[in-house]
């Protein structure tokens, strides 16, 4: 028997986060869905010398966060959501470019796989994942999302990589993620594997067998450290 995966967290009272909409700036855009406000935003903040990964922590969750319990409490609908989304995602882009500039030529500490699994297109925070590793030295092969077991399997076979990122964002999906870990640890017992999302626990992904759960990306780096030096 499995434990109960955890609800996901709420942001805070309604009329805490109204408040907090109405402020200007980056995480304002996100919520209203403004995709190119939210890019140019992004690029001036950096250019002011605002650290990129502050943003996403700062900004760009939050507002995520918000649009997310407003979902919930059907105060927002879906195309709205999908628009926060897409301006979260724009935000991202500009910030992930500047990092990838600002990044030199130094050799990879490590091959590490990273996915959402199948029937989760939630990529956001994996692109997240994806980005600090790479900040903190690490080559990443990242398969997207919606990813079927065998392609992660087949991929760290191919790659030979030592270890394996996975994503899920919905209590329907954790079951794929199961499944792609118990195909990694039957085919390729010496692959590590790493998982995280919102709706995850350290009990939940234990009880799926997973070798590591982190609640956030740092978390992930930590791990990925510990695992291949
Ligand atoms: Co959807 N969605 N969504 N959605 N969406 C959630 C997850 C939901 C909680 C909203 C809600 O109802 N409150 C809910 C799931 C409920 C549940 O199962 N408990 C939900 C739902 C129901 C759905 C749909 C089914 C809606 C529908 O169609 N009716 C649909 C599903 C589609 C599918 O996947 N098959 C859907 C669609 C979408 C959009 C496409 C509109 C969009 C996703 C766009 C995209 O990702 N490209 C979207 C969004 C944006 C959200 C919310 C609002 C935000 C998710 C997010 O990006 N958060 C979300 C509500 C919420 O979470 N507040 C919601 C920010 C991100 C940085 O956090 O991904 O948790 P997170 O990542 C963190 C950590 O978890 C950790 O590090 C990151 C950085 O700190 N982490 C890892 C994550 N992966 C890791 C891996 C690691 C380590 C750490 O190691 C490998």
């Amino acid at each position: 028997e499995l434990p109960a995966v955890q609800a996901v967290p709420a942001a805070g009272t309604g009329a805490a986060s109204l408040k907090e909409t109405e402020a200007r700036g980056l995480r304002r855009a996100v919520v209203k869905g403004l995709c190119r406000e939210a890019g140019s935003l992004a690029l001036a903040a950096l250019e002011e010398g605002k650290d990129g990964l502050e943003l996403v922590k700062n900004e760009i969750i939050p507002a995520l966060d918000e649009v997310g319990q407003g979902f919930e409490e059907k105060r927002i609908f879906l195309p709205q959501l999908m628009m926060a989304a897409e301006a979260a995602a724009a935000a991202f882009g500009v910030i992930r470019a500047a990092s990838e500039q600002g990044r030199g030529h130094t050799p990879p500490r490590g091959k590490i796989i990273l996915a959402t699994v199948k029937g989760d297109v939630h990529d956001i925070g994996k692109n997240i994942v994806r980005l600090l590793l790479e900040n903190y030295g690490f080559q990443v092969l990242d398969l997207g999302k919606n990813v079927e077991p065998e392609t992660v399997v087949e991929t760290a076979r191919s790659e030979e990589a030592t270890l394996v990122g996975l994503s899920a964002l919905m209590t329907t999906t954790v079951p794929a993620m199961e499944e792609t870990v118990k195909r990694i640890h039957d085919q390729l017992p010496r692959v590590k594997v790493m998982v995280g999302g919102a709706v995850l626990t350290p009990e939940y992904a234990a009880a799926i067998g997973a070798d590591h759960y982190s609640p956030d990306a740092m978390g992930a780096v930590r791990y990925a450290e510990e695992v291949l030096g």
